[in-house]
């Protein structure tokens, strides 16, 4: 994953103006050679960070128990584009931290603000020596850096009378500081101006809902509303629900919905919302590398809108996700826009390493719609393909829509190996695009990428 400036910021511009859109419209899951889950979202110099969880399959007799969540450090990622992202590699890490237990694989849901220059990391784990309660349980720990990337060093010891799970702060327009947590309920207390110690006694937060678990508090003020998010498990699983107050204290009112549960029955979800280049934003997660073990997770994002009365219009979860993709990368369709009903399937390229990706298959009648390319401002001579035909196929390739002009017909060779093969472009095609590509002959193709030259 490899950090790649945005091109041609105008014509992008320009080509959603052309296309009728109003919005930007990065690929899901946003980090692609690893799982991670509960991202945190920061807006930093002009940056957007991401702190999320790093899930990890659990070594053998490891971790809080069986078939359970299993963590042993943090990374962090930034993009200014939304689509490419860097890793800056393990930030903090469990053998590190001297109050953590380290056969606790613990590292749950993080944060990160900054504050003064400084740049505080917040994090749950077991500690490893019991509190004055006579339990161990969880802490959340602060390490500090100079730069959102590290090297952060952890304090010697979690934050006195907190315990629980899923740190987050907010800094008020006051410059008051405020953590949120949850452990059965959701806890705000006031944060010193040293970012380390509470101020208040805990609170729990009252007049959220009584039945069902929940945690995950994520709150951020907009236009004087501060809104309090959080999962919580309304029926089986979780689902990301808000509720509003004019007082970072509260109280808060049960506002709504903001993403329905999983579809695939991924047990948590969690989230941030930012706001980025007049974009709202939001992350969260879903178990796209592990369909059949929902705690080894991967993260996403998604634009967020607000109605004009403040109240959050429900996320959809996409594939797309958000961002420009530039039509001389490898364009991955299967993280499609939309897609024909009848004919259609996306796959894992190799289902004992899901991190290889997917591939989408097209039989009879069957086409795939892949938003907002760029094509930039030269001249693109040819378009190609990798992918395979038992029988050998022939594609067609349109822009924008399913009925749009037809760009190229690329015919795909009989045989049951990935070749790549290219094709001239008919039509000279700059700026923003969408691109759909459409079986033409009846015989089924596999495609793993498109990309154009
Ligand atoms: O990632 C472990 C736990 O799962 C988090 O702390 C919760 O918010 C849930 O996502």
């Amino acid at each position: 994953m490899k950090y790649k400036p945005m091109k041609n910021y105008k014509s992008l511009l320009f080509g959603l103006a052309v296309i009728g859109m109003n919005s930007l419209s990065a690929q899901n899951p946003i980090v692609r050679n690893q799982f991670s889950a509960d991202p945190t979202a920061r807006v930093f110099n002009g940056k957007v960070y991401v702190f999320p969880s790093h899930d990890i399959p659990a070594p053998e007799g490891k971790g809080l128990r069986k078939d359970w969540f299993c963590m042993a450090d943090y990374h962090v990622f930034s993009s200014e584009n939304l689509t490419d992202w860097t890793d800056h590699g393990v930030i903090v890490s469990q053998n590190k931290v001297a109050w953590v237990d380290s056969s606790s694989y613990s590292m749950w849901a993080p944060d990160c603000i900054e504050r003064n220059g400084k740049y505080y990391f917040y994090f749950p784990a077991n500690k490893n020596i019991a509190g004055p309660n006579g339990r161990k349980g969880f802490g959340i720990g602060v390490a500090v850096a100079d730069k959102p990337e590290g090297p952060y060093i952890p304090q010697a010891e979690p934050i006195k009378g907190v315990n629980g799970i899923d740190p987050n702060v907010l800094i008020d327009k006051d410059g008051q500081a405020y953590l949120y947590w949850s452990m059965g309920n959701l806890f705000v207390a006031k944060l010193k101006e040293n970012m380390l110690e509470i101020d208040s006694e805990p609170l729990a937060i009252p007049d959220l809902p009584q039945k069902g678990l929940k945690e995950g508090p994520y709150v951020f003020e907009r236009k004087g509303v501060y809104y309090l998010t959080f999962p919580h498990v309304e029926n089986k699983i979780e689902r990301l629900e808000y509720a509003i107050g004019d007082n970072p204290m509260g109280p808060f009112k049960m506002t709504g919905v903001i993403m329905d549960e999983s579809p695939e029955n991924c047990w948590t979800n969690h989230q941030s919302i930012v706001q980025y280049n007049n974009q709202w934003y939001l992350f969260y997660h879903h178990n796209d590398y592990s369909p059949k073990f929902d705690k080894n997770r991967a993260i996403r994002v998604d634009s967020l809108f607000f109605d004009a009365d403040g109240k959050i219009q429900k996320v959809i979860p996409t594939l797309r996700g958000v961002g420009v993709t530039s039509a001389s990368q490898e364009i991955q369709i299967d993280r499609f826009s939309s897609k024909s009903e009848k004919g259609s399937a996306i796959a894992f390229l190799d289902s004992l390493n899901t991190f290889y990706g997917w591939k989408t298959i097209l039989s009879k009648d069957a086409w795939i719609q892949y938003n907002t390319i760029d094509f930039g401002q030269k001249v693109l001579k040819k378009i190609q393909l990798k992918a395979l035909s038992e029988n050998g196929s022939t594609l067609r390739i349109r822009l924008d829509k399913v009925d749009g002009p037809v760009v190229a017909e690329v015919a795909i060779p009989k045989g049951n190996n990935w070749k790549t093969v290219e094709a001239k472009l008919a039509k000279q095609t700059t700026g923003i695009h969408h691109l759909v590509v459409a079986l033409k002959d009846e015989n089924p193709v596999e495609i793993d990428w498109v990309k154009f030259e």
